[in-house]
């Protein structure tokens, strides 16, 4: 019983940081990616920052356990990037982010925040953003939408990543598609490599998009 009060405090007190979070960025278009460790969270941004850094001022939020490496991995394609180190929490809190902002001031188009690598836990905090997008890699099993509902059915946006190894694996691309239609009815997914750029002009034009809408741009 104490534990639940506990965490509806916690999650309270962060919706009302996320809450701050989302009044200041009103024309700042803020997406906060999810993933398990590994499913190529770090370079799909490299990829889309390659593809968009002439277009828009970008930034990133990145969340880790431990060390500065995709930080800095994003910032050798120039854009500012901040690294959050958790000391062992498995999530980005809304606290976090605006810490991170008082820290590295970002006046930028697009957000990027890279959650802590974990399909559970940066589920049940809300950022501020825009939208969120959860990416499930080729090689990590076509049973996962249904074993993880949670984040599938609360991602607008799900990638699948890694399409280049698909050959390789034994990844029903079909019944992904089933299972996360299943969960999130109105959601989007869409087939990507950020080696081999499947599915990236797809990408950056929902960015596109979604920014322009947020400003109310008219298309
Ligand atoms: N073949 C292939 N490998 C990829 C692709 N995207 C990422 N990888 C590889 O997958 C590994 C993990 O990629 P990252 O981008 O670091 O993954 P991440 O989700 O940021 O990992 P964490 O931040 O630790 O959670 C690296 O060795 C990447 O080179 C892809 O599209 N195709
Ligand atoms: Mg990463």
């Amino acid at each position: 019983m104490t534990e639940i009060d506990v965490k509806q405090r916690i999650l309270a007190a962060n919706e009302s940081a996320a809450q701050d979070l989302r009044a200041r960025w009103r024309r700042t278009l803020v997406v906060n990616l999810i993933s398990s460790p590994g499913s190529g969270k770090t370079t799909l941004l490299e990829s889309t920052i390659e593809r968009l850094r002439d277009e828009y001022r970008l930034g990133a939020i990145d969340g880790d356990i431990a060390t500065e490496r995709d930080a800095n991995r994003l910032r050798r394609h120039g854009i500012p990037a901040h690294q959050i180190l958790t000391g062992g929490a498995c999530h980005l809190d809304a606290r976090q982010v605006a810490q991170a902002l008082e820290q590295t001031p970002m006046d930028v188009d697009i957000l990027f925040i890279e959650n802590v690598g974990n399909l559970i836990c940066p589920t049940s905090y809300d950022l501020g953003e825009d939208f969120k997008v959860v990416l499930l890699s080729v090689t990590e099993g076509d049973d996962k939408p249904f074993k993880y509902p949670a984040i599938f059915a609360k991602a607008e946006v799900t990638l699948i990543t890694k399409m280049d190894l698909l050959q390789h694996v034994n990844f029903k691309l079909a019944d992904v598609r089933r299972q996360v239609a299943t969960l999130r009815p109105d959601g989007l997914l869409l087939e990507t490599s950020a080696i081999g750029g499947e599915g990236l002009a797809d990408w950056c034009q929902l960015l596109r998009e979604r920014l322009d809408a947020k400003r109310g741009v008219k298309a």
